[in-house]
C-alpha cells in the first residue's frame, strides 16, 4: 500500500498542534507507520529540501526546519500521497481552504506547520532519508472496518 512522509515542522511542534495533527489523519483511516520527534541539522535539512535549492526563500526555509525539533511521521494508505496534501492544504495558507490544517492554523508560507511529500517517488526519497533505520511491519486490525 501507498506510503508518504508527513513532518510537523517546529512551529506545529511549538504550538502543540501535534496531537491536532496527527488525529486529522489517523481519523481519515490512514495507518501511522514511524514516528520520531527530532531535531535536524542544515545538511540535513538542505538534503531533504534540495529541488528547492536555487530559490531566493532557500536559505530561510533551511533556518525555519532547523529551529526547533519536527515531528518526522510515515503514513500508509490508499492514494495517502495525494490525499495527504489535501488534508494539509495549499503551500501558501492564505490560498489554504479552511477545514485543511494550513487552511485552519497557519497565516504565512514561512510559518505553514506541515510537510507532505508531493509525490510517490519523493515520499520514497523522504522516508529513505528520514528513516534510514526503516519501518517495523505491523497489521493494523481496522483494516476491514476502512477498506471493502
Ligand atoms: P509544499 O510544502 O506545499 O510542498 P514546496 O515544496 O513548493 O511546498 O515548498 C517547500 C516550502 O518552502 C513550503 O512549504 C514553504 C516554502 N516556500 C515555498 N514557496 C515559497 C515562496 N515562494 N516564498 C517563501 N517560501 C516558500
Ligand atoms: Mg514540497
Amino acid at each position: 500500500m501507498e506510503q508518504t512522509f508527513i513532518m510537523i515542522k517546529p512551529d506545529g511542534v511549538q504550538r502543540g498542534l501535534v496531537g491536532e495533527i496527527i488525529s486529522r489523519f489517523e481519523k481519515k483511516g490512514f495507518y501511522l507507520k514511524a514516528m520520531k520527534l527530532i531535531t535536524v541539522n542544515k545538511s540535513f535539512a538542505e538534503k531533504h529540501y534540495e529541488d528547492l535549492s536555487s530559490r531566493p526563500f532557500f536559505p530561510a526555509l533551511v533556518n525555519y526546519i532547523i529551529s526547533g525539533p519536527v515531528v518526522a511521521m510515515v503514513w500508509e494508505g490508499k492514494n495517502v500521497v495525494s490525499t495527504g496534501r489535501k488534508i494539509i492544504g495549499a503551500t501558501n495558507p492564505a490560498d489554504s481552504a479552511p477545514g485543511t490544517i494550513r487552511g485552519d492554523y497557519a497565516i504565512v508560507m514561512g510559518r505553514n506547520i506541515i510537510h507532505g511529500s508531493d509525490s510517490v517517488e519523493n515520499a520514497r526519497k523522504e522516508i529513505a532519508l528520514w528513516f534510514p533505520e526503516g519501518i517495523s511491519e505491523f497489521k493494523s486490525s481496522l483494516h476491514p472496518w476502512i477498506y471493502e
